[in-house]
């Protein structure tokens, strides 16, 4: 084993200029698709459109081929189930031909009746369009994945920076690198239909096509996990998963059997602590940050190893939402996160994440400054060891079809490639294990790595035969055994020098058999405190509010008292605020408080300024409005790369009064204030006819009294009260003074660029924070 060494200032700055000069190539691409996007469209782009083509009033009778995808979309690359570019198009897969044909190809005249004996005669058995329709749409469903269910996912490219070679022989992260990947984001707990904001763990996968077969780095939004042993792993989900008498919650930990498990399992205290924290809500995907958790080994091309963690840092920033829109969304727009990846895409704000690795002495304790790096409880902070950016990765493509791909993706902790392996981290271990089995009844076989999605760009030459859903037509009488000469002995392993991979030779001290954990695994409150510590007043004030939420809901007083000895433990403070809202005594802690414990600003997610692509900007206007300067606020957004949605009375078109319209995003009825980033008025919209709370209780009970619509006041009320840029000029000033919305945040000015240029410096900062008065 050998020891990295730290990397030098000089290697620092020049991963500086490649981290630089990559994030300008992948922001000229994403310029590019934009600009075609919206030439295309002949304006202003708004995402969301179902297919590549508008279609017509009357139902089209001309038979013609397939509509091609639409341009944002990708599919898996063409290459055969054994890796072999098969030269074919994209849509290779597709449907294809005008005309309805069964499974069989056969042409088929009608789909709308049964082969019946006479028109009121019963059906016949021999009608097998009836029944292989049937049949097939019986089959659909697969069992969904029993945790992470709930997902989305997106084609996207890495480009390696190269810095890592001295650690890595792994050849996609050598110099000037470029590798195809696939991601999937999810969520942990809920089933594939649940909603996207619920607090939870979110899930952060990243397939790798590499040149030396497929990498998977299946991470998390949070850098500590529940458990230390996978064997605890089946007990933690049955305990987060819905109640088995009642199937009740549905995708979220606020109930008895979560807080009842980790109340008594106490390593799990870190892992809560991060989820009842702003991580536990994440804005968007494009703005999570993600942590390969478990600690990996690098190995170099001379053999040297190096322990790793890896990181995935957001180009936009870590943000989160708060909890009121969180839940506000899950009604408003379940669909919020994947509608939102998918959206930045399609309008050309491709997201964009750096790899990171930290990197630690691979020393025979495996420890770094006293943390147990075996430990999946315990994380190294950033002021210990820096993260060193390795690479950029650029999602590119929406899936052409989500079920071929983001369900049928299949991920792998053991799908590694020369250059990186594994720890002896004990929850890692049994992750190797797991995932194999579970793709085995999830996707119906053994065979799944041919499923398109799963294809290494590779040649793939493994002599695994037969068995379900064989993709693969292999050639030979004997390339499916080895040792033989009958095909040649054909195929050969190869050692390091030739790509193969080779496990790294870790010794393994002389031990016995035992089930038990290392003493460093008993602390279970040191990190949980330090994260504490580390947050500003004001995400603490959020932590307290989610524990007394969330426990709030939890029907045993036991339970509650179990948790509250845990906080304890962790903080006094904490614990009093949470034991003040639940409306219990706040007990002492049974063990003493780390106070050698050192914060880790980097852990707080507020006080920075980032990029504001993609974000969505609401304009309140009718037609009384001052529609000139709503047609160059729309300009200067889209410009800008953020997304303008016009919210007025009605659908369809605004601006017939000044002669050039533009359409209507949103109305006063659909519209709401969580899907927004910031809402800015450019007029005092009279309440519409429809402001009648029978119609639309949003109007609230005198709308008729009140001078301006009542939804609009509600939903800059709402903004306001989430915390979000507010803006308005001319009447919308009006507006904002009468409502009383005033303080930070609120931006009025002369003319629409210069509440624009308020509003996108608020916006850099995500929320206007200081609104939320703090007491911790
Ligand atoms: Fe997973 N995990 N996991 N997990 N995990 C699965 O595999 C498992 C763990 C993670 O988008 C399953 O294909 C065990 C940690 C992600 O398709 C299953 C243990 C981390 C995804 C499985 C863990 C993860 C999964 C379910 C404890 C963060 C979704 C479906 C030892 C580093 C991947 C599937 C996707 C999925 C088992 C712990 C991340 C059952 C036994 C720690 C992101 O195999």
């Amino acid at each position: 084993m050998s020891e990295t060494q730290d990397p030098d200032r000089s290697t620092t700055d020049k991963l500086a200029d490649a981290a630089a000069s990559a994030a300008h190539a992948a922001k000229d691409a994403v310029a590019g698709v934009a600009h075609a996007a919206k030439d295309a469209a002949g304006g202003i782009r708004i995402p969301g459109a179902p297919g590549s083509e508008p279609p017509t009033v009357a139902e089209p009778t001309e038979p013609r081929e397939p509509l091609p995808p639409k341009p944002e979309q990708q599919a898996p690359a063409p290459v055969s189930p054994t890796g072999r570019d098969t030269g074919a198009p994209p849509d290779a897969r597709a449907q294809d031909g005008a005309y309805l044909t069964t499974a069989q190809g056969v042409r088929l005249y009608d789909t709308a009746h049964s082969l019946k004996a006479g028109a009121r005669g019963p059906v016949l058995l021999q009608d097998h369009h009836l029944r292989e329709k049937i049949m097939h749409f019986d089959h659909e469903r697969i069992p969904e994945r029993v945790v992470h269910a709930r997902g989305t996912g997106a084609h996207g490219v890495f480009q390696s920076y190269g810095n890592a070679a001295p650690v890595t022989r792994a050849a996609f992260l050598a110099e000037g690198a470029e590798t195809r990947v696939f991601v999937r984001f999810s969520t942990v707990q809920g089933s594939r239909g649940s909603a996207d904001t619920v607090r939870d763990t979110r899930g952060f996968a990243v397939k790798f096509y590499t040149e030396e077969g497929n990498f998977d780095l299946v991470g998390n939004n949070i850098p500590v996990f529940f458990i230390q042993d996978a064997i605890k792993f089946p007990d933690v989900v049955h305990a987060v998963k819905p109640e088995p008498v009642r199937e009740i919650p549905q995708a979220q930990s606020a109930h008895d059997t979560f807080w009842d498990f980790v109340s008594i399992h106490t390593e799990a205290q870190h892992h809560t602590m991060w989820l009842m924290s702003g991580r536990g809500i994440p804005h968007t995907y494009r703005t999570m940050e993600g942590f390969g958790v478990n600690t990996f080994r690098l190995v170099a091309h001379d053999g040297a190893t190096t322990l790793v963690k890896f990181f995935w840092k957001p180009r936009l920033g870590t943000h989160s939402l708060v909890w009121e829109e969180a839940q506000l969304i899950a009604g408003a727009d379940p669909d919020f996160h994947r509608r939102d990846l998918y959206d930045a895409i399609e309008a050309g704000a491709l997201p964009q994440w750096e790899l990171g690795i930290q990197t630690f002495p691979d020393t025979e304790d495996q420890m770094f400054h006293g943390i147990d790096l075996l430990d999946p409880t315990k994380f190294v902070p950033e002021e210990l060891a820096p993260v060193q950016p390795v690479g950029l990765l650029t999602l590119t493509g929406t899936p052409t079809n989500f079920f071929a791909e983001v369900e049928q993706v299949a991920f792998h902790p053991g799908h590694l490639v020369p250059g990186i392996d594994v720890s002896n981290d004990p929850l890692l271990q049994g992750r190797l294990f797991s995932y194999l089995d579970t793709q085995l009844t999830r996707l119906g076989g053994p065979n799944f790595p041919q499923i398109p999605v799963n294809r290494p760009h590779v040649p793939v030459n493994d002599m695994l035969r037969d068995g379900f859903h064989q993709d693969a037509v292999h050639v030979g009488n004997a390339s499916h055994y080895k040792p033989n000469s009958i095909d040649g002995g054909c195929p050969f392993t190869i050692g390091a020098d030739g790509g193969g991979y080779v496990e790294v030779p870790e010794p393994v001290a002389a031990s016995v058999k035992e089930r038990r954990a290392p003493e460093s695994f008993d602390d279970h409150f040191s990190q949980a405190r330090m994260f504490w510590l580390s947050m500003t007043p004001l995400e603490q004030e959020q932590i307290v509010q989610a524990y007394t939420f969330e426990l709030g809901k939890c029907y045993e007083q036991a339970v509650k008292e179990r948790q509250l000895l845990a906080l304890a433990n962790i903080d006094p403070e904490l614990c009093r605020l949470v034991a003040q809202g639940l409306g219990l005594p706040a007990p002492e802690a049974t063990i003493p408080l780390a106070d050698d414990v050192v914060v880790s600003p980097s852990l707080s997610m507020i006080g920075k300024a980032w990029p504001t692509d993609g974000r969505r900007i609401g304009i309140v206007a009718d037609e009384s409005s001052d529609l000139d300067g709503v047609r160059e606020l729309r300009e200067a957004i889209d410009a800008a790369g953020m997304v303008p949605l016009v919210i007025a009375p009605h659908g369809g078109m605004l601006g017939d009064a000044t002669g050039a319209p533009f359409p209507v995003q949103r109305t006063f009825l659909t519209a709401r204030s969580v899907e927004l980033d910031a809402v800015v008025l450019a007029g005092a919209p009279a309440p519409g006819p429809d402001a009648t709370p029978a119609h639309d209780a949003k109007a609230g009970g005198e709308p008729r009294a009140a001078s301006v619509d009542p939804r609009v006041t509600m939903l800059v009320a709402e903004a306001f009260r989430h915390s979000k840029a507010v803006g308005a000029w001319g009447q919308g000033s009006a507006v904002l003074a009468e409502a009383g919305i005033t303080g930070p945040g609120v931006v009025t000015g002369d003319s629409p660029a210069a509440v624009l240029e308020g509003v996108r410096e608020l916006l850099a900062a995500h929320r206007v924070w200081e609104r939320f008065p703090v007491r911790v």
